[in-house]
């Protein structure tokens, strides 16, 4: 017999639950409650739970509250013992770590409650980040947090969309917090509970929470370092999408896993990836988010100046190319000169074209980024 998830029609303390379920492939049904006095005025009362709550868990005649516990049992009633640590000291790292991990967020996640988190968000992160550090340090490079999979992975994932929502610049800080989300929701069995036609995608809180984290479906992957990323970030910020940033520091990840598995047609990175749709070579990513999200004044307001535009990036990268390229030479101080000399005239032109205007073609363009981006290495080589 199936077993049955209760919960609110929402992401909340389920998320993990539901992705824990799915991944040990235990079947199960969910009843999610949109109204309340279903839940209050009803199944509270009469469905002989012990400790009646949200989430529940029933498994024929069992009933059972408490979403660590329900986690906990799922592990056990589904025999992937390994999940909560494959030998006592592991089991105790697991115990250990999901403590750290609800006492670092626990104030955090109450900020979306609160009317004013804007104004205390900023001390509650500094009351908890000596443990974000502390677990920043533990896990380092691995893939998940104590080197395998386990539920720690499962709650740190959903964790994450909490966190970025209120400190969206603070994620950089831990790397290991995304890979390991990232890892999570490639797992094929996780991907697979979102093709059932039930599946929660959002919200996350109830509507009348202050805060409401988004879920995204875009991801841009690259090097943990601006490179050829930082133009897709960019026009992904300018045009207001919400996406997850990939940051690979560790080579493995992506040369022995990502790379390998994540479906990507011509696998490189900076990929991007929205929804079923996977895109890699940067060029192709600029036009496709300026296509895909509508700011498409940024590729020309006509044929022709979409022509002028096309026409100043080739030229341009004629020039990064030749200088990018010293990077990687390790004679570049003396290969610069003749970089230079063959460079020189087109940066004149550039100059002469551009010179006193605000942007390339008077308004902004894709061309903008690149040169505002590009131009760092040109500066740094000949400054
Ligand atoms: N400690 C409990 C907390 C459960 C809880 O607070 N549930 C909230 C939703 S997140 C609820 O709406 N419960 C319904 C109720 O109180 O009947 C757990 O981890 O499961």
């Amino acid at each position: 017999m199936a077993l049955v998830l209760g919960y609110w029609k929402i992401r909340g303390l389920a998320q993990p639950i539901r992705h824990l379920l799915a991944y040990t492939g235990l079947e199960f049904e969910e009843v999610q409650y949109d109204n309340p006095d279903k839940w209050f005025k009803e199944d509270k009362i009469n469905l002989g739970i012990e400790f009646p709550n949200l989430p529940y868990l029933i498994d024929g005649d069992f009933k059972l509250t408490e979403s660590s516990a329900i986690a906990r049992y799922i592990v056990s009633r589904s025999g992937k013992t390994e999940l909560v640590g494959k030998n006592v000291e592991d089991s105790a790292n697991v115990a250990s770590l999901i403590g750290v991990i609800n006492d670092a967020l626990k104030d955090i996640r109450g900020l979306y409650w609160n009317k004013d988190y804007e104004t205390i968000k900023a001390e509650t992160l500094e009351k908890a980040r000596a443990k974000f550090d502390y677990l920043k340090k533990f896990i380092g490079d691995k893939d998940f947090a104590i080197g395998y999979l386990t539920v720690v992975d499962f709650l740190l994932a959903e964790h994450l969309y909490y966190f970025e929502a209120l400190y969206p610049n603070e994620k950089a800080n831990y790397p290991f917090w995304g890979r390991i989300r990232h890892n999570v929701e490639s797992l094929p069995q996780v991907k697979a509970y979102y093709d059932r036609p039930t599946a929660i995608r959002g919200p996350f809180v109830p509507p009348y929470a202050s805060l409401q984290p988004k879920h995204t479906s875009v991801k841009l992957g690259y090097w943990g370092i601006r490179g050829l990323a930082q133009i897709p970030r960019l026009l992904l910020g300018y045009s207001g999408v919400e996406f997850e940033d990939v940051l690979y520091t560790d080579r493995a990840v992506w040369f022995e896993n990502d790379k390998k598995n994540l479906g990507l047609n011509f696998p490189n990175i900076p990929y991007l990836i929205d929804g079923d749709f996977n895109l890699t070579e940067s060029f192709a990513i600029h036009r496709y988010i300026v296509r895909r999200w509508g700011k498409n004044e940024l590729l020309g307001k006509d044929i022709k100046d979409n022509a002028r535009i096309e026409s100043l990036i080739s030229l341009f990268n004629e020039v990064t190319g030749a200088v990018k390229a010293l990077f990687w030479n390790k004679d570049h101080e003396t290969a610069k000169a003749a970089v230079l000399e063959k460079v020189k005239p087109k940066l004149d032109l550039l100059e002469k074209s551009l010179n006193g205007k605000e942007f390339a073609l008077g308004y902004l363009t894709l061309a903008d980024f690149v040169i505002a981006e590009d131009s760092n290495y040109v500066e740094a080589v000949f400054p």
